[in-house]
């Protein structure tokens, strides 16, 4: 399958977060069409807003990355959010595309709609097949929601959409507020400000033994114009780097990039979440991709970005 982007009219929904932004400077080397709306231009929660836009603009395709996102905190604190506003963006898009006779469309998830407790490294298939981690299980049906969204409107009405699932994702653009943030920009922030203030210690959420992967998100964006390019299938498809490390040596490596050379403290009143979720890449990688960003440079690369642009 090939989708020639070169002349297409692509609307990266989502196009001021992390990941959208991404996509956006990664679009821009294909000759394509980029179209973006900031939230004052479009509420993606009006649905009727939503439609009318869909309806003046007509894309050729589209990438849903806009999503309401946070760190293990903010998804326990606000259940409510997590499910609604994702539930009403997904809808509000997807059905809107079908409509407006879009018939490409790229969803993001999360490695977080697998089983807690999935075998490793997680294979596309383990989908729907145990009990969700309770911390962010709002998220994850949201973003299970929104897959099968794709598979049904690609089996009823045979528009191509498909759905892309990336793993712990950082870099530029990321959030750097402690409360809600995901681990690495938090563990950025905390070791850059003990530094500064001479601390002895800096403290991690949970017992900093949990496994997570890390992708640096313009390897994801890569991955992501890869596969609009590429790939046209039912079964949704991981994007991860294929390995992982625990929450603590992450946290030394962060802190040997930032400068800090004290010590790492634990406070176990906070969440650990998900044990291990490493995604299997093979399927990705067997159509041709790999990252290309090792998490040692993204980290450096990260620090930079926040010391120049988020502090
Ligand atoms: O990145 P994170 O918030 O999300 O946390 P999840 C990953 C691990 O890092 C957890 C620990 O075990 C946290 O307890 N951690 C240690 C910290 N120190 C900190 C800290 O200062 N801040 C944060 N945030 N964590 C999210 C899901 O799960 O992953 C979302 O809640 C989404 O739905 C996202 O899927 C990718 O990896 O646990």
């Amino acid at each position: 399958m090939h989708y020639e982007l070169e002349g297409q009219k692509i609307w990266v929904a989502g196009s001021q977060g992390m990941v959208g932004s991404a996509v956006v400077r990664r679009l821009e080397r294909e000759g394509c069409k980029i179209l973006v709306t900031t939230r004052a231009e479009l509420d993606l929660s009006d649905q009727s807003a939503v439609f009318d836009w869909l309806n003046l603009k007509r894309p050729d395709a589209i990438v849903l990355a806009a999503a309401k996102v946070g760190g293990i905190l903010a998804n326990n604190d606000h259940p409510a959010e997590f499910l609604h506003d994702n539930l009403v963006i997904e809808t509000n898009i997807i059905h809107g595309a079908h409509i407006t006779g879009v018939d490409r469309l790229l969803f993001l998830g999360s490695s977080c709609i697998y089983p807690k407790l999935a075998k490793q490294p997680i294979v596309e298939e383990a989908l729907l097949t145990g009990a969700l981690e309770p911390t962010n299980e709002w998220y994850a049906i949201a973003k299970i929601a929104g897959i099968k969204m794709c598979e049904a409107y690609r089996r009823q009405y045979g528009r191509d959409y498909i759905s892309a699932m990336p793993t712990n994702l950082y870099g530029p653009g990321d959030n750097f507020d402690l409360k809600s943030s995901h681990v690495l920009p938090a563990l950025i922030r905390k070791a850059h400000e003990a530094k500064l203030a001479g601390a002895e210690s800096l403290t991690i959420w949970g017992t900093g033994s949990p496994m997570r992967e890390f992708l640096h998100v313009d390897d994801c964006a890569d991955a992501l114009v890869f596969l609009l390019k590429t790939y046209s299938d039912d079964m949704h498809i991981n994007v991860g780097s294929g390995s992982d490390l625990s929450i603590y040596d992450l946290t030394r490596l962060v802190c040997s990039a930032v400068g800090f050379v004290g010590n790492i403290e634990k406070d176990e009143t906070k969440p650990d979440g998900t044990p291990r979720k490493l995604m299997s890449a093979e399927r990705l990688r067997a159509l041709g991709w790999s990252p290309q960003i090792s998490l040692e440079d993204g980290i450096h690369s990260t620090y930079q970005w926040y010391l120049d642009n988020a502090r």
